[in-house]
């Protein structure tokens, strides 16, 4: 879009109904999403920021059954919830709905009717996964398996999370049912499908030609490798009972895939806030002088610049997105989050804990966001940025700026008799703010912001540590004045451009400088010579920003999550018991070698896959093994191994394996060689 746009619709990912919030999801979404937003309002920008809970999908009714509880009351829990978390948290939505809504169902059916209509659909009878004992047919997460693309074992039927590729159920090597561990048949079914195929050259010319500079390379690069692919037809209904009835013909006792109503929930949730306000949703929608928007995680990429584009042009009347910002994921403590392990810092918990202190965990979240990488979460790094930057930097300024305007000057602005050189220098450099951050917010950098903003506050304390106004009063009261003044308007300078990244800070800022009604200035006037509080103007008293964290709280974060470990281990052990007893004719099916490893590489595009050349003592052979994320290839090469010799020969990711090497796990999760590394064993040595 070259021009300036005229208004903006901003989408957050729709947060699955199970399971409440964490951490990943604020750092990869919410924050960044409300942060761009809060600015675009202090712009002065016409926005609707829309979200909703995303009720339907397999993974409902799944947790549903581990809770005991039916679909229904799973969603409405935590859907409530979820709502109320994120509005504790500031997340400044203006509209929060859910896909369970009236206004939703109609919404993606008239969606589907129409395309339907215009015969966008193909509409093919294919046999699909089923599961004989559970008596349904298996898709999306009820079924998983190892993903053809880069070997991961526990893939799932729509999507491999590891290698981010997006799956058929029947794509999977070695599939089997969530539902009842049992291995799936085959049975005929029909479905319509969405011809992604026929949409090539329009994917071509709109991502691969139109944002290849615009769009965060993460996001582009995935783009680009699922076009160059090569696309096909997409399923978009399923056979389930939970979900928008497919409303066409023969469609009875299926459901819309949840990818196909999920995005349609951004309109229905428009469409809903349009309505409260008494005011037209289309152009939100459909204008093309409006910017969509959507903030999302990275494994969300194919759905909303591949799947939703299309559906949207299908449709024919929508706008496509300007800009998809995805972030990569957060880790907590060295390990992947997980709410099914329970490894997670979870937002109720969070705000239950840390009263009023939103701000630190979005600061936090923000300074170390996973913009270009995944990054880690760790409670020392928590509490450090808000010891060392919040209230060190920030607060500490804030607090020693209104606590000396109250000593010297009864808590009125001074008048500043006489600006010398370095105060029309720092009021200079104040007035850059503006700009610099608005430069880091609308490229989508919010960690460059963060820090930007925790400069500004630098800058007050420097100037302060610089001009001494607390030695200075006694021989040159003068000279304070004009140094008090230019504190004063750094720190409501920092007022007001700390909205967007520590809203509740801001407020509060604001409420101190700017007591009894008088009104703050806006963005644009701290880039302006004049004086962002008057002379003469009385400030507030001083309140706390910022509180130190104690060692003890950030410990008791520590022991919580240590125990979640140990209940992890233990859940872990019970959860394998010894398998069936076979007898001594089956064990000795298995050749069991000794080998040594000759060569190690990691194989392109893929995070776990190592292809190893290994010496059996009875040949030289290629053995591809999960194990790149737990040994570097210079690390294991001379490492004698244990060596399934007659297993089946497999091909992953194009390389024939020839062979296992037996493995076992530490209690990190890391691998380790089930290792006969003693001198004199030699190679071809048989286990038994
Ligand atoms: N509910 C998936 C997720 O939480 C999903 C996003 C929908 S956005 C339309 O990863
Ligand atoms: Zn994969």
């Amino acid at each position: 879009m070259s021009k300036k746009p005229a208004r903006y619709t901003v989408t957050a990912a729709l947060p699955y109904t199970n399971g409440p919030i964490h951490i990943g999801h604020l750092a990869g979404v919410y924050v960044p999403a409300d942060i761009y937003v809060r600015y675009l309002r202090l712009m002065g920008e016409d926005v609707a920021f829309v979200c909703g809970s995303d009720e339907h999908g397999v993974a409902i009714p799944m947790k549903a059954k581990k809770e005991g509880v039916t679909p229904k009351e799973l969603i409405d829990k935590y859907h409530g919830m979820i709502k109320s978390s994120f509005e504790t948290f500031g997340i400044s939505f203006d509209n929060y709905s859910r896909t369970s809504a009236e206004i939703h169902h109609k919404t993606a059916s008239d969606f589907f009717i129409k395309l339907h209509d215009q015969d966008d659909f193909l509409e093919e009878t294919s046999a699909q996964l089923y599961d004989e004992e559970a008596g349904q047919f298996l898709a999306d997460r009820f079924v998983t398996g190892t993903c053809p693309r880069c070997g991961y074992p526990e893939a799932y039927g729509d999507q491999c999370e590891n290698c981010g590729s997006s799956l058929s159920a029947t794509e999977l090597i070695q599939p089997k049912s969530t539902l009842s561990g049992s291995v799936p048949s085959l049975r005929e079914t029909r479905h319509w499908y969405l011809p992604l195929d026929r949409y090539e050259d329009f994917l071509k010319e709109w991502i691969l030609a139109g944002h290849k500079d615009d769009w965060k390379p993460n996001v582009y690069g995935q783009c680009k490798s699922w076009i160059d692919d090569g696309l096909k037809p997409r399923a978009v209904t399923r056979d389930l009972d939970w979900g928008i009835p497919v409303p066409v013909a023969g469609g009875e006792g299926k459901v819309l895939y949840v990818w196909f109503d999920a995005p349609i929930g951004y309109i229905s949730s428009t469409k809903e806030w349009a309505h409260d306000q008494g005011i037209d949703w289309e152009p939100y929608w459909k204008a093309k002088d409006t910017q969509l928007v959507h903030f999302i995680g990275k494994d969300n990429i194919v759905f909303h610049c591949i799947i939703f584009p299309v559906m949207l042009k299908a449709h024919g009347d929508f706008i496509l997105p300007e800009n998809v910002p995805a972030n990569e994921f957060l880790n907590l403590e060295g390990q992947k989050l997980s709410t099914s392990k329970n490894w997670a810092v979870w937002l109720h918990e969070y705000l239950d804990d840390f009263k009023d202190m939103q701000d630190v965990l979005r600061y936090t979240l923000t300074a170390n966001a996973p913009e270009t990488k995944d990054n880690d979460f760790t409670w020392k790094d928590f509490q450090a940025r808000n010891n060392n930057e919040l209230v060190a930097i920030f607060g500490n300024f804030i607090n020693r700026v209104v606590v000396l305007t109250h000593k010297y000057y009864g808590g009125t602005v001074p008048s500043p008799t006489k600006l010398e050189k370095e105060d029309l220098a720092t009021l200079n450099a104040l007035r850059e703010f503006p700009q610099t951050l608005s430069g880091s917010i609308c490229r989508y950098r919010f960690r460059e912001g963060s820090q930007e903003l925790m400069n500004l506050a630098r800058l007050g304390n420097q100037y302060l540590a610089g001009e001494e106004p607390w030695k200075v009063i006694k021989q040159d009261p003068g000279r304070v004045q004009a140094v008090m003044f230019v504190a004063l308007q750094i720190a409501a300078g920092l007022a007001v451009l700390c909205e967007p990244f520590l809203p509740f800070t801001s407020e509060k800022l604001k409420r101190m400088l700017y007591p009894r009604g008088a009104t703050p200035p806006q963005w644009k006037d701290v880039a302006t010579p004049g004086s962002l509080l008057e002379p003469g103007q009385a400030i507030g008293p001083a309140a706390l920003l910022f509180r130190k964290i104690e060692d003890t709280e950030i410990q008791a974060q520590l022991d919580r999550l240590q125990a979640t470990k140990k209940s992890n281990e233990l859940e872990n052990a019970s959860l394998m018991p010894q398998k069936e007893t076979i007898s001594f004719d089956d064990f000795s099916k298995m050749d069991l070698r000794v080998g040594t490893i000759l060569s190690a590489e990691k194989m392109p595009k893929t995070k776990k896959l190592m292809v190893l050349q290994v010496d059996t003592g009875l040949d030289q052979r290629t053995i591809v093994s999960g194990i790149a994320e737990s040994f570097e290839p210079e690390d294991i090469i001379g490492k004698k191994v244990t060596v399934l010799v007659n297993l089946a020969p497999r091909p992953l990711r194009g390389v024939e394996s020839q062979g296992m090497i037996l493995m076992t796990e530490d209690q990190d999760g890391k691998l380790v060689f089930l290792n006969p590394d003693e001198g004199g064993v030699g190679n071809g040595q048989t286990i038994n």
